[in-house]
């Protein structure tokens, strides 16, 4: 999808490692690792995760594309290793709501372990890495982002309870967060063709997250009149000011100028220690579904997951605009605007 910053990822839950190559990084640009790391740490912390994330400390090595640490224009590669890297037992009991049975299916896979291997949420991991390295692009261009969350289950305060009552329970509980990035030049994204929306980007970024199912830009229009909703302009010493964001930063496919407000809606997640009902695929009987170790809720996680997305669509963007070689190049291209 992201054709100027562009990244590949592999690797599985247990493997060995998780790895990334990231091409079209600008040379010049200070890499900071320890800031990295530091968005690896923020994606294994929040209430109710599971016992992996005492077991990992999630560190990067850069092992191309830098020298004195900074980038010198070629690929970078990423590398996360993972200290459970063992071989786990095969499984034939599908987790509803997970990939399991279409991934099986699909590539006529016997053992669900080769399903659930790659599609774990382990591997967003290596992708809060190459948000991070997006991130410190922004940076450059004094973008920030920051995320909170806005519903767990269904309470809006007093997660920790909710959440140790449905981990009591052997359940798991999703909810609802928000991400917002500040100082964006307007005009990133397009009106001109049905797949260059800003907005459309960014739903795709956020909804292909493995657990989210609903995308919001700014604040949710149903029921709400045109005078209700949208946005008035005025002036003020010769600018244009608006005095509310309800279009979350976004209008025609692309920034305004606001903060970019997105929000997004996490399931519960489905390997649970209470388990669904379920079929075994070998025997063709009714079962349990396949237990193994979970989060209750990583709703936090997730968050800082779509954030990482979202850097990435957004440093794709700024390039199109502002492209350069080097970051200097791309910091003039980008004063001249
Ligand atoms: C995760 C690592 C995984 C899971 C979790 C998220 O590790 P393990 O499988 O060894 O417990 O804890 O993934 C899921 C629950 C899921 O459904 O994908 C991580 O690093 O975020």
């Amino acid at each position: 999808m992201l054709n100027n910053f562009r990244f590949l990822t592999a690797g599985e839950s247990h493997g060995k490692c998780l790895t990334a190559i990231i091409d079209g990084i600008p040379s010049n640009l200070f890499v900071d690792t320890d800031f990295i790391n530091n968005e690896l740490k923020r994606r294994q912390q929040g209430y109710g995760r599971s016992s992996r994330m005492q077991l990992e400390t999630d560190t990067v090595e850069i092992t191309s594309g830098i020298h004195n640490g900074k980038t010198t224009g070629a690929p970078l590669c990423l590398v996360i290793n993972n200290k459970d890297f063992n071989e786990k037992p095969a499984f034939t009991k599908y987790r509803p709501g997970h990939a399991d049975y279409a991934g099986s299916v699909k590539y006529n896979l016997s053992d669900l372990r080769d399903v659930l291997e790659r599609s774990s949420a382990r591997k967003t991991s290596i992708e809060v890495a190459v948000g991070a390295v997006a991130k410190i692009i922004l940076k450059e261009f004094d973008i920030t982002c920051s995320s909170r969350i806005l519903q767990i289950g269904t309470t809006i305060e007093n997660f920790e309870q909710e959440i140790d009552v449905a981990k009591e329970q052997g359940d798991s509980l999703g909810g609802k967060f928000e991400v917002m990035f500040k100082n964006l030049p307007i005009g990133l994204g397009s009106y001109v063709q049905w797949d260059r929306g800003l907005d459309g980007k960014i739903a795709q970024a956020v909804m292909s997250i493995g657990a989210i199912k609903a995308v919001e830009i700014g604040e949710n229009p149903l029921g709400k009149k045109g005078s209700e909703y949208h946005d008035e302009m005025f002036l003020k010493d010769g600018k244009i000011i608006r005095k509310t964001n309800n279009a979350g930063g976004i209008e025609g496919g692309m920034t305004n100028g606001e903060n970019l407000v997105v929000k997004a809606v996490m399931k519960p997640i489905p390997t649970m220690v209470k388990p669904l009902r379920t079929v075994d695929k070998e025997t063709l009987t009714e079962c349990e579904a396949h237990f193994e170790r979970s989060d209750t809720c990583a709703v936090e996680a997730c968050s800082v997951v779509a954030e990482a997305r979202i850097a990435c669509v957004l440093v794709d963007e700024l390039m199109q605009k502002f492209g350069g070689d080097s970051i200097e190049e791309m910091k003039r291209h980008y004063k001249e605007e």
